[in-house]
């Protein structure tokens, strides 16, 4: 049986996972993206259904504001434990209120989680482990040390020492650690290199938590750093047993593109068969992890066809007439909901005085860009009347860096525009004027470029510009998150007057070859 990576496409980075029975869950990075904190769900380790988040309460975390998008949410691990699921992650926010490394449990991960638990304690990538003693312990990233410190989960409050265990092989950033018990070793799993192009991962074992740990050796244990594959950056792994007893890794990985190498769905969910035979694992094809692997069984039954666990996969739809809006759908940082409402088929957005490249609340969502090549259509009306406003689609990397078009107000008109903003650089370009105040626009994405065009009133698609894809990867403006393709209204200067109603949202990714064969 065959399978191919990325298992969760687009920006989906630093995923762990953990089984309950038959049923496995992945938890991944969300930065200053609210909810916060996806939750899958799978059964056969390959197709994944988001279910939820760990931060979906308004009051349960404030993400800050004026910050770009390398902070928020970092690296959260999942664990289940006597029926019980932790999930412990860092809020990265320069020590301000509400930062710091904090977890949230819950019996049921498909729904509402404990509030933050804080835990004072340094640094980032934080874990969990549950010896076989009845104790449990935090694990953490020092400097350059990975320790370890016993928790109580009844006082909710780390206990005792800090241990150090290991700082690793001698890469740059030795972080996100796992600790794993077999055969009477304690095996700590790390990453090496920085999540970049020598991200690397290297194992120690010791007879005792607390050490000495001895390396693997034939570290780092999986890397395709230095070599031409498809997949590029792979690190920061978390393992899991499946119940037949075969092991399994998760980790993050790229899928660069072009000269030198880019990308811009940032940094993927993959899946890696794991040989632990021997008494170390072996991970993937001798240490590398290919874009398709050759497995003789995925766990439990592998059901129906493509897409069908996961209902927003490849294409997805949405009128807007649930009152939830869809677990794909994202705000940044926790929202103002006062820029928000809805209609009985459509999403109202009234923007504040903010403009676009502000990194503070807007009246924006986004879903994930998880496919090179796409398509996305949208409808709106917006009777925009006072100057400086606009409403529109938008491709989204961060506050500094996005392509956008929708209908604006300008120099006294109303008019279809279409904007790049890199860095710095920003170029407007308006129509000379709009009759109307609806329109439906598309932004069609492939390798090379992002092009927005409207529907004329001839029924055809008329183009309204085109940006490099390259200004958008991560590459360029990035940081640790990929694209968002977003919705989004904003009065520049003033409170908008006019409501943007956005109507039919549809987005149709296009893989490349059939997912599992
Ligand atoms: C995360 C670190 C990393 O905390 O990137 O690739 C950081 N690994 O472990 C943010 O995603």
């Amino acid at each position: 049986m065959k399978y191919q990576n990325p298992v969760i496409t687009g920006c989906y980075p630093d995923p762990s996972i953990c089984r309950a029975g038959d049923d496995y869950y992945v938890v991944n990075s969300t930065f200053e993206f609210f909810p916060g904190v996806v939750i899958s769900h799978s059964r056969d380790l390959v197709h994944w259904k988001q279910i939820g988040h760990c931060i979906s309460r308004d009051s349960q975390l404030e993400l800050f504001q004026g910050r770009m998008n390398n902070s928020g949410i970092y690296a959260p691990t999942i664990r289940y434990h006597d029926g019980i699921f932790y999930m412990v992650v860092t809020n990265v926010a320069n020590g301000e209120k509400g930062s710091g490394n904090f977890y949230m449990w819950t019996r049921d991960p498909a729904g509402e989680w404990s509030d933050p638990i804080f835990l004072d304690t340094p640094g980032i990538d934080p874990s969990f482990f549950f010896d076989d003693d009845g104790k449990a312990y935090y694990m953490g990233t020092g400097s350059p040390e990975i320790y370890a410190r016993e928790i109580d989960f009844e006082k909710g409050e780390l206990v005792g020492e800090s241990i150090k265990l290991w700082a690793g092989t001698g890469g740059a950033y030795p972080e996100g650690p796992h600790l794993y018990k077999k055969d009477g070793w304690y095996y700590l799993l790390i990453s090496e290199g920085g999540t970049e192009r020598c991200h690397m991962l290297t194992m120690a074992r010791s007879r005792k938590l607390e050490g000495p740990y001895e390396p693997c050796p034939y570290n780092p244990v999986m890397t395709n750093r230095s070599l031409r594959l498809p997949i590029g950056s792979v690190g920061h792994a978390d393992l899991v047993e499946d119940k037949e007893g075969r092991w399994w890794a998760v980790c993050l990985g790229t899928r660069p593109y072009g000269y030198p190498p880019r990308h811009n769905l940032g940094r993927e969910t993959m899946l890696v068969p794991v040989d632990w035979s021997g008494e170390w694992p072996v991970f993937g094809d001798k240490g590398r992890v290919l874009e398709e692997f050759e497995v003789e069984t995925l766990p439990g039954s592998r059901e129906a066809e493509v897409g069908t666990l996961d209902s927003f996969y490849d294409d997805f739809f949405d009128d807007f007439s649930s009152d939830k809006l869809d677990l794909g759908w994202n705000h940044i940082y926790v929202p103002d909901r006062a820029l928000y409402g809805k209609a009985e088929k459509g999403l109202l957005l009234y923007g504040n005085e903010k403009c676009l490249k502000d990194a503070e609340k807007i009246a924006w969502i986004g879903r994930r860009q998880r496919h090179y090549i796409c398509e996305t259509q949208v409808s709106l009306e917006f009777p925009c009347m006072q100057e400086g406003e606009e409403a529109g689609l938008t491709i989204f990397m961060n506050n500094r860096h996005h392509y956008e078009a929708g209908l604006a107000y300008r120099e006294g008109k109303r008019r279809l525009f279409f904007r790049r903003q890199i860095g710095s650089l920003e170029k407007v370009e308006c129509a000379p004027e709009y009759a109307g105040s609806k329109v439906t626009l598309k932004l069609e994405s492939d390798l090379d470029n992002y092009r927005f065009s409207y529907l004329n009133a001839e029924g055809e698609w008329e183009i309204l510009g085109e940006g490099e894809v390259q200004y958008l990867t991560t590459e360029v403006g990035g940081a640790f998150t990929g694209n968002y393709i977003g919705l989004y209204s904003c009065g520049n200067g003033e409170k908008c007057q006019a409501a943007a109603l956005f109507t039919e949202f549809r987005y149709n990714g296009r893989r490349s070859e059939a997912f599992v064969k």
